[in-house]
């Protein structure tokens, strides 16, 4: 397989200005029509003449141009390609093609789920449809005319707005939609099934009305409240916001249930995956409900940040997933509870993009070269992209953020343009200089901020002096220093914050958040004033994705931990000490837990008045695979230890005030989907968490009653999860119960194969290969395959890298198994592998030989090959 390069791009030497497309849909045998007005690209070179448009497993029945059907000498299809020898300057091309969307399990293109058919376009799935200029700089106006039969197929969907409906006289009916917005092909979409609609209206800022409809499956229509109250503040926090209305007459979510991914923007007609649409308290977590919120909003705001302005290429996808995923986080944010939000967010970031940062597959936000497209939809991208938007945002402050904001919008609507373009605006709306800041989206790897303090008494000073450098990255050995906002405070004994003025400045001196904006490798900062030595509060609110290193005393950081006014802060301190702790613990087991920890966990125990949900963040150790990142070596087992030995300790040392804290917060009303009873309900189980580590009775006993009692899926699935891990009979007793029960909701019984996944138990790997024969186990569904492959290889460290590689085994057969049904899926899963130099030596022999194994096999997919043989490189 060839790579791809960013510096390779031409524009393209023929656009489509509007495309036809008819549709006879049928599971086995689908026949596309597709009549492109094509014409010659003013803008770009002349190349030979011909037209090379891109296909894939398609059959190909005609070719016509302007009407006239073409000779077979007059064309050459290929397996990925169908060219026209010399064509005119300005036509209309018409194709005919078979496909087969009950044969593609690969879940792209046209494809069933279920008794439904639907599509993912998104990246290149579009020439599984038909023959197409398959790249996003390619924007065409579509009507679509979908053709099926009436009983099984009573729903007929397609993008924009709806134009025609009527019945034919052989049992089949026919709809029309048109698209009035320019759009590539990625967003195309289409669905057919026996569906019903829950359905509402908004009202634009401007009047105009809009309908809504989430179509499900006829049983679940019980679970589409959540979704569309999300979808409907979407649409007014874009209006507020942003100043962006919606733009057709009809928004459209539909819920598929065999997806690879979250859910897709299509034009007007979203398609998610169901777990992103369907809850009711007795089926979704609390987790569940904020996953629909964010997804809900994330797809919607792409109508703008994607749709009416798209990338010009797909090294630029950051142009919109970084942009709609900062929207989304801040959307949420403003929901929900701000500070537990931004650490959430922090936690991904760091848990997962640090790690890619670290790892063979690091690439900058824009990437510069790919073999598989679908392999760069990653943490990096998205949730670094973000990042890099926060931070230029936080340079320009709110009033220039928006002003630049809205000369994007109305520079680039309906273009295809690149992450350049976006800066460009941020820098020509606000006279702020960007040029250093650019370097962000092509120079990869987690920078490092090295801080020192130095009061100084006699002159009444403090001085920070701030390194940064970059660690060397697969391609990009060489660093340059970044420019950042690294938003302080300073504060005194008390906890207050200073009032910060530098050497030199005159003027008032305002208290609280500065944000120094750093372009050296290295800099000063002499603060004047400050008579005793103060507390620097760095960072906050994580302002910059970068590693902060300062020396804190651990006595700093419980003075941190208490007093610190952001809250994201507290939080991080309280992280600080605790891995400080545990990697202490993981050298040495015998080492002795300080006092001076359990006062500062009692303390915050004992903060009435403080927010539950922070409190819950405040109280949850670090993962084991984020410890192991802190390590030159990871100590897996070491690390399991030294974690259930802490959360051992603070369930025996804290046992009292952990059940106070679960009864207090054991709320039996109705529920509520209010910050306060998240928060209540998350640091209640965290406290039933710590018990059942420590074989507390009482715990075990609450933990039943909680899994018998619990009338949401918040409460019973953290019962449930503790029962299995530390209840013995009673756990295996609760997974019966709970597979009788919910037998029928797929997605509720996809958590049912997770919790077993990530059992440290240690007859885990043996219960996770039974369960794949389980009647209910299907490789074609990807949620099911995450819930037990990907749970098991992913988020349970201590089992997958058990030392005799019996982990590793089963997920290279898995792989290999999975990659000629669907690649996406398998190279997603091919990724637990790649950071295996990070291990001991007999695990990188093990893990290295597993990937050389897959690496070996035959007819391998591009997406499985990239990931693995970059992990080797
Ligand atoms: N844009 C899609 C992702 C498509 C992934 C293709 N492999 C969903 C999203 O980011 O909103
Ligand atoms: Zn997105």
């Amino acid at each position: 397989p060839h790579p791809v390069h960013l510096k390779d791009y031409r524009p393209p030497e023929f656009l489509i200005d509007t495309v036809d497309l008819c549709f006879e849909l049928d599971a086995d045998r689908t026949r596309v029509e597709a009549r492109l007005a094509l014409r010659r690209n003013p803008a770009a070179t002349r190349g030979d003449g011909d037209l090379r448009l891109d296909g894939e497993q398609l059959e190909l029945e005609s070719v016509a141009i302007d009407d006239q059907p073409l000779t077979p000498a007059e064309y050459r299809v290929e397996p990925e390609s169908l060219t026209i020898h010399r064509v005119p300057d300005r036509f209309t091309l018409t194709t005919r093609v078979t496909i087969s969307p009950s044969q593609n399990t690969a879940l792209e293109g046209l494809y069933q789920s279920g008794d439904m058919l639907c599509t993912q376009c998104e990246a290149e799935g579009f020439r599984r449809i038909t023959y197409f200029l398959d790249r996003p700089d390619v924007m065409a106006r579509f009507t679509t005319t979908l053709i099926a039969d009436t009983e099984r197929y009573p729903v007929l969907l397609a993008n924009g707005n709806p134009a025609e409906q009527r019945t034919l006289d052989d049992g089949r009916q026919l709809a029309r939609w048109v698209d009035p917005f320019p759009k590539p092909c990625y967003l195309f979409a289409l669905i057919a099934g026996d569906l019903r609609a829950v359905e509402d209206r908004f009202t634009t800022a401007s009047g105009r009305e809009v309908a809504l409809r989430i179509y499900v499956e006829p049983h679940n229509l019980d679970k589409c409240d959540h979704a569309m109250r999300s979808l409907k503040q979407s649409m007014r926090w874009d209006e507020e916001r942003y100043g962006r209305e919606y733009d057709l007459d009809i928004f459209m979510i539909v819920a598929v249930s065999h997806f690879n991914m979250g859910a897709m923007e299509n034009k007007g007609l979203n398609v998610f995956n169901d777990k992103y649409v369907l809850a009711r308290p007795d089926t979704a977590t609390d987790q569940d409900f904020q996953g629909i919120e964010g997804v809900i909003a994330h797809e919607y705001f792409h109508n703008w940040t994607g749709n009416r302005i798209t990338c010009r290429d797909w090294f630029q996808l950051s142009l919109k997933e970084g942009f709609t995923v900062y929207r989304d986080q801040e959307f949420s944010a403003d929901m929900g509870s701000r500070g537990v939000k931004r650490i959430a967010d922090v936690r991904l970031l760091r848990a997962h993009q640090f790690a890619e940062d670290a790892s063979p597959m690091a690439h900058p936000v824009r990437p510069e070269s790919y073999i598989e497209i679908n392999n760069f939809y990653t943490v990096t991208v998205y949730e670094k992209g973000a990042e890099l938007v926060r931070m230029q945002a936080a340079l320009l402050g709110p009033e220039r953020f928006r002003r630049a904001t809205d000369l994007y919008f109305e520079r680039h609507d309906g273009q295809a343009v690149t992450t350049d373009d976006f800066v460009r605006c941020m820098e020509d709306a606000s006279g702020c200089d960007l040029g250093q800041f650019r370097r962000w989206y092509s120079q990869a790897g987690t920078p490092v901020l090295e801080v020192e303090g130095h009061h100084d008494a006699e002159s009444a000073t403090y001085r920070l002096r701030v390194r940064q450098y970059t660690p060397s990255t697969p391609g990009q050995p060489e660093k340059a220093p970044l420019h950042l906002p690294l938003a302080l405070a300073l504060l005194d004994a008390e906890g207050r914050e200073l009032a910060l003025r530098l050497d030199g400045e005159g003027g008032a001196a305002p208290a609280g958040t500065r944000v120094l904006e750093l372009r050296e490798a290295e800099q000063c900062f002499t603060f004047v004033d400050v008579p005793e030595p103060p507390v620097p509060s760095l960072l906050r609110g994580f302002s910059a994705p970068v590693r902060l290193r300062f020396d804190y005393s651990d006595a700093e950081l419980m003075f941190l931990m208490a007093h610190d006014g952001d809250g994201f802060n507290r939080w991080d301190a309280a992280q600080t000490l605790m891995q400080r702790l545990l990697l202490r613990l993981v050298e040495d087991p015998a080492a002795v837990i300080p006092e001076s920890f359990f006062a500062a966990f009692a303390q915050a125990l004992d903060d009435r008045a403080g927010d539950p949900a922070l409190l819950a963040e405040v109280l949850t150790l670090p993962a084991e695979s984020y410890l192991g990142d802190q390590l030159a070596v990871v100590d897996v087992d070491g690390i399991h230890r030294a974690r259930c030995a802490l959360e051992r300790a603070i369930g025996v040392r804290l046992r009292d005030r952990l059940l106070a804290v679960h009864a207090a917060h054991d709320d039996t009303g109705p529920y509520r989907l209010t910050p306060e009873a998240i928060g209540a309900r998350a640091l209640k189980n965290r406290a039933l968490g710590y018990l059942l580590a420590a074989g507390d009775a009482e715990g075990l006993a609450r933990c039943i009653a909680q899994f018998e009692a619990a009338r949401n899926m918040t409460d019973c699935i953290s019962a449930l999860r503790l029962l299995v891990d530390h209840g013995g009979e009673a756990g295996l007793e609760a997974l019966s119960s709970f597979h009788s029960r919910w037998s029928g909701e797929p997605l509720v019984l996809d958590k049912w194969f997770s919790v077993q996944a990530t059992s440290p138990r240690p007859d885990t790997l043996a219960r996770v290969e039974r369960l794949m024969r389980d009647p209910d186990f299907s490789l074609r569904n990807p949620n099911r395959v995450r819930s037990l492959i990907g749970a098991f290889c992913n988020a349970n460290p201590v089992r997958f890298h058990a030392a005799d590689g019996s982990g590793y085994r089963f997920l290279a057969d898995r792989v290999l198994e999975l990659d000629p049904l669907n690649p996406q899926v398998a190279a997603r899963l091919m990724r637990a592998l790649v950071r295996w130099r990070r291990f001991d030596a007999a695990r990188q022999a093990l893990m290295r030989a597993e990937i050389e194994r897959v690496l070996a096999a035959e007819a391998l997919s591009r997406d499985v090959y990239e990931v693995a043989a970059k992990a080797l490189e």
